[in-house]
């Protein structure tokens, strides 16, 4: 997982409604619709918009990324949820968010960024929620995804969320990590759900031969203009992007890519 900077997110509450309507463009759904189906609901549920949340900012670490727990409150205000950022810090920030009669707390530290609703006490991880959202706007986005073949760039939190995903929308899974030992983790924990995966492991022959891909690994510049085809989609979470700035323009109406949008979003839906 790519640590987040300042610049990655300091417009993010500000530019939600084009963000949206980009959203819209590609897949048909909205951030809230598509975030609210990656967690299961159904697209017509009313959602108990009174759960209030509480942004946690954490000072361990590395510290704390300016603008980082106003743009995760941002989303989920934009969302119609009632979020605030606490004033304090870590443990007086829990403190505060709970006397402010907060449902759901949201923190990250460097290792996770979790979701927790204090209440039912259920948790999202950000890392399997985003790829679970992500795969949920590829299947949207390619209208479906049954016997459609998807390859899954890196096996860490991210991709294994969006392999178990892309699987339940029936579509045949490949992965590929540099390393062999995720790879081959993710393909047993798939197969304990009763899932097949291909494990790919040439890089490049794998580019020229999957069209949908989630690319889930910190890499930049592995996807490139010549792996690009009319038919390519590409779902790409988090920051750095895969794609090389020459491949942009050719994929840019099938590329679905945000530096924390899509998995906020269905954290919030996974923990209502
Ligand atoms: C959650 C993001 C998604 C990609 N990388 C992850 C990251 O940057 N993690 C570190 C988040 C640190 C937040 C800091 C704060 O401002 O509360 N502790």
């Amino acid at each position: 997982m790519t640590r987040l900077k300042h610049e990655d997110v300091v417009e993010i509450p500000t530019t939600l409604e084009d963000y949206d309507q980009q959203l819209i463009r590609k897949t048909g759904c909205s951030l809230k619709e598509l975030a609210a189906r990656a967690a299961g609901f159904h697209s017509n549920i009313e959602v108990n918009h009174q759960a209030k949340v509480a942004v946690v900012p954490m000072s361990c670490g590395q510290g704390i990324i300016e603008g980082f727990a106003e743009s995760v409150a941002g989303i989920i205000s934009y969302l119609g949820f009632k979020a605030f950022t606490t004033k304090s810090w870590d443990a007086g920030g829990i403190a505060e968010a709970i006397q402010e009669g907060a449902e759901v707390l949201f923190m990250a530290d460097d290792e996770r960024f979790v979701a927790v609703n204090v209440r039912t006490a259920k948790v999202s991880d950000n890392g399997e929620a985003t790829g679970r959202g992500y795969a949920a706007g590829l299947e949207r986005m390619s209208n479906g995804l049954e016997g459609k073949k998807v390859l899954v760039l890196g096996a860490g939190p991210v991709g294994v969320g969006a392999a178990i995903a892309l699987a339940r929308f029936r579509a045949e899974v490949g992965v590929y990590d540099i390393e062999k030992e995720p790879r081959e983790r993710l393909q047993a924990t798939l197969r304990k759900l009763g899932y097949r995966v291909t494990i790919e492991t040439d890089l490049n022959v794998a580019l020229n031969h999957y069209q949908n891909i989630v690319d889930a690994c910190p890499a930049e510049n592995i996807i490139l203009l010549e792996h690009i085809t009319d038919n390519t989609r590409i779902a790409a979470p988090g920051i750095p992007l895969g794609v090389e700035a020459a491949g942009l323009e050719k994929v840019s109406t099938r590329l679905l890519h945000d530096p924390l949008h899509i998995g906020v979003a269905t954290m919030m839906f996974d923990v209502l």
